[in-house]
């Protein structure tokens, strides 16, 4: 027994560190609440197995080299557990997979990295450091484990994982089999199984798409088709012809519009053009992990995002029909202005599935320490320095550019504040006033410049923000600015960012209907003049007289023209107050369903497909 006692203690002492570890994390970092005695149980028991398990691989190790190997992975373990400490700080969810083969990205994010790291996070690190010093010292003796031992720890460790399973299919239902939250998905089984969890499902639908067939297509084609509404003729071709500017608003989200900080307003330009302009006060970001990558996919494919990972990592090698693709077809030459390595969210080689003509990237902008902060090149000399290129462009051309001051951390320099900077305790959300406001003043000038160089009258502009740019980890201020909480109600309002369409000439409108970036394919397209109605999108033409006044967030939330849909409650908008859940009901499915089948285009590939089942489509051109 004393032997046994010795051969396995520090077996147990770094299973014991690690299994404490992953606990505190769960305590003090996340923030999962267990809200009754079992899921507490649950969240205590859920990191033992995989504890374990994963420790259990040091006793084939010879006993020379094991105690090191059962260090390393506490090093592992310990390293997992800082990374989504880190991470969560800020996005308020967990990493997966696809986010960290994103190398590129993590070497970029070095400047959030920094202002997100805790000196405590490292702690995490502080019994690996401190059992390694004892190893060094204090040479432990070392006894060979018999097969039966090694298979005892494996059952065990089984037989807990079981019984955690167990537990939270009693108490949630099909969680594993729908994955609907991430969060839950912690709770119930606990980060190291989760992260096991997430690579089965990537390998998932790297196999989806080899399975994939083209019969499926028919099904979504049908489906997608019967949602079409009809192009206003008012509206339909108005802007036929016209370059396109697109402007892709970071971080914006709209609860800065028509707002002040100190009596001074925060887009003070942007609220001057919303009076010429049909501006979008209810449209809302769609984005999920894949952030301004996200909303770029969904913008020009009018499908969703995925639910996990970054699309434009996961899917690049997929076959769209993406905007630039009908633009070319319409006579359009197709350009993207974006001062940041081109490889960040695998952009270069996404923008070729897109059919992009040309991605002027970071090397096409001339950078200096003097006109860059945070990210690289400040807006103003990134709108300014693409002039000469814009000028350069065969017409009619569709240029999308994508700004970047106004990122998180929200860094700038006293020379670009045009309003100081707010006064609560968070200084996230008060930089991030200054930035947008540095980023209205960019974008001010862009348009003195176009108008200068004689390109504003032939073009249309389209402005949105991109994704949210103050995650839930700053609802104490927020709640201070908007002089209310921040429920969850709240939470999915926050997620409404800005959308101006802006044609030279026209009065301006306010569009209230409830929309998302899904419409905006659809809505350029008609303004183009170019039919959709054969094509695959999920949105619908913001201009059509009948609009669906729904939109569908992809966390499975939901907003129409009288409620909001989100963590499974129903509210009233007016009253912002939980309601029935009946009144919700109708929407249900069609959610669902939407977001599914979007979901099974992406994973299956399965638009390599079209074209090729004419046969089978009801509809066809009738020439
Ligand atoms: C990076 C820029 C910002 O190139 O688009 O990305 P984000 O972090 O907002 O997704
Ligand atoms: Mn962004």
């Amino acid at each position: 027994m004393k032997k046994l006692q010795n051969k396995y203690s520090f077996f147990f002492i770094v299973a014991f560190m690690l299994w404490l570890k992953t606990y505190l994390v769960y305590e003090f970092a996340f923030n999962i609440e267990p809200e009754n005695k079992m899921e507490g149980f649950i969240l205590l028991l859920n990191p033992i197995s995989s504890v374990l398990l994963f420790l259990g691989f040091a006793l084939f190790a010879s006993p020379k080299y094991r105690n090191r190997v059962l260090l390393v992975i506490n090093f592992i373990g310990s390293f997992i557990l800082f990374a989504n400490v880190v991470y969560y700080r800020e996005f308020t969810d967990f990493i997966t997979i696809p986010l960290l083969f994103q190398t590129n990205n993590m070497g970029e994010l070095g400047n959030s990295i920094a202002e997100l790291v805790s000196g405590f996070d490292f702690l995490l690190f502080f019994d690996v450091l401190i059992l390694a010093v004892y190893l060094f010292v204090r040479k432990t003796k070392v006894y060979a484990v018999k097969k039966k031992e090694i298979a005892i720890v494996f059952a065990s460790a089984i037989a807990l994982f079981a019984i955690n399973v167990g537990l939270a299919e009693t108490e949630r239902p099909q969680l594993l089999t729908r994955t609907f939250d991430r969060e839950m998905l912690i709770k119930y089984i606990g980060t190291y199984n989760y992260h096991v969890y997430d690579a089965v499902l990537q390998s998932k639908a790297k196999a989806q798409r080899a399975f994939a067939d083209g019969s499926e297509i028919v099904d979504i084609e049908n489906y997608v088709k019967a949602n079409h509404i009809e192009p206003n003729p008012e509206m339909f071709g108005k802007a036929e012809g016209k370059n396109i500017i697109l402007v892709s608003l970071e971080s914006t989200q709209s609860f800065v519009v028509n707002e002040e900080i100190d009596g001074k307003e925060i887009t003070p330009f942007l609220n001057d053009l919303i009076d010429e302009s049909y501006y979008f006060p209810n449209f809302y970001h769609q984005t999920a992990q894949g952030k301004t990558s996200d909303s770029e996919f969904i913008l020009e494919n009018s499908l969703y995002g995925l639910p996990s990972g970054a699309v434009f990592f996961t899917h690049s090698g997929n076959e769209y029909n993406a905007s630039p693709e009908i633009y070319s077809e319409n006579g359009y030459y197709n350009a993207v202005f974006h001062a940041n390595n081109k490889s960040f969210w695998n952009r270069d080689v996404m923008y070729d599935a897109l059919k992009y003509d040309k991605f002027y990237d970071i090397n096409d902008f001339t950078v200096t320490p003097d006109n860059s902060i945070g990210w690289g090149l400040k807006d103003e000399y990134f709108f300014d320095q693409s002039i000469k290129y814009l000028e350069t462009l065969p017409e009619p051309y569709y240029a999308k550019y994508i700004t970047l001051t106004n990122h998180f951390p929200f860094s700038l320099e006293a020379e670009d504040e045009y309003i100081p900077e707010w006064t609560s305790e968070d200084g996230t959300v008060n930089r991030f006033f200054t930035t947008v406001r540095y980023q209205d003043e960019a974008v001010k000038k862009f348009f003195e410049r176009m108008k200068e160089e004689g390109l504003y009258e032939d073009s249309i502009f389209v402005m949105f923000g991109d994704h949210y740019g103050i995650s839930q980890n700053h609802n104490k201020a927020m709640g201070e600015f908007l002089g209310k909480e921040i429920t969850p109600f709240e939470t999915t309002e926050l997620q409404k960012v800005p959308l101006v369409i802006h044609i030279p000439g026209q009065e301006g409108k306010v569009m209230e209907q409830v929309s998302g970036q899904i419409d905006l394919k659809p809505t350029i397209m008609h303004l183009l003049g170019i039919d959709t109605k054969d094509m695959i999108k999920f949105g619908n033409d913001l201009f059509a007289e009948e609009q669906d006044n729904f939109t569908i967030l992809r966390d499975g939330s939901f907003i129409t023209e009288d409620h909001l849909y989100t963590n499974n409650v129903c509210y009233d908008k007016e009253t912002g107050e939980e309601t029935d859940k009946a009144d919700c009901e109708p929407y249900m499915e069609k959610a669902k369903t939407d977001l599914a089948y979007s979901d099974k285009i992406v994973y299956g590939d399965l638009l390599r497909f079209l074209g090729k089942h004419d046969d089978q489509t009801p509809e066809t051109e009738n020439n």
